[in-house]
């Protein structure tokens, strides 16, 4: 089963937006397998950014995500990480469609309060750079069969 790693980022914490982050997601149908409430260090923080060294908005990247604590959650279930991808709306939040989470709290692309991973393989590389297997739930949820088919 597909998972991806959410982060509710800085501002969505300092911001009171948690619950409703995840909501979002929770309410989707997406099923929740780990979650933790942490201060990301500059270690960490480097490397889950490293696609982007060398970028001019590399330094404050990492500034912003070290800033203040974070929400780091996995989530689980087919097509995950498309399905959070399109649940968080377009990276620069000016352009992100109303209805999705940077589309009805944000406005600017350096606060764009949420991180999903793109695709398989970084997916993969972030979860487990947040967190241990043992850290993360298998579990039945009894309402799986009215969510898919
Ligand atoms: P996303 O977070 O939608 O996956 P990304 O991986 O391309 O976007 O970039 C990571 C973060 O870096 C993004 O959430 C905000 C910041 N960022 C990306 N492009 C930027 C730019 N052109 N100017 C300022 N910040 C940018
Ligand atoms: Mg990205």
């Amino acid at each position: 089963m597909e998972q991806t790693l959410v982060l509710v980022k800085p501002d969505g914490v300092q911001r009171g937006l948690i619950g409703q982050i995840i909501t979002r997601l929770e309410r989707r149908g997406l099923k929740l397998i780990g979650m933790k409430f942490m201060q990301v260090s500059t270690e960490l923080a480097s490397t889950h950014y490293e696609a982007h060294v060398g970028k001019p908005f590399y330094e404050g990247l990492v500034t912003y995500i070290t800033s203040s604590p974070i929400v780091a959650m996995v989530w689980e279930g087919k097509d995950a990480i498309q399905i959070v991808r399109t649940t968080m709306g377009a990276t620069n939040a000016a352009a992100a469609a109303p209805g999705t989470i940077r589309g009805d709290f944000a406005v600017e692309i350096g606060r764009n309060l949420v991180h999903g991973s793109d695709g398989p393989e970084s997916a993969a590389r972030e979860v487990s750079l947040f967190f241990k297997s043992e850290e993360l739930v298998n579990w039945k949820r009894e309402t799986d069969l009215w969510i898919r088919e």
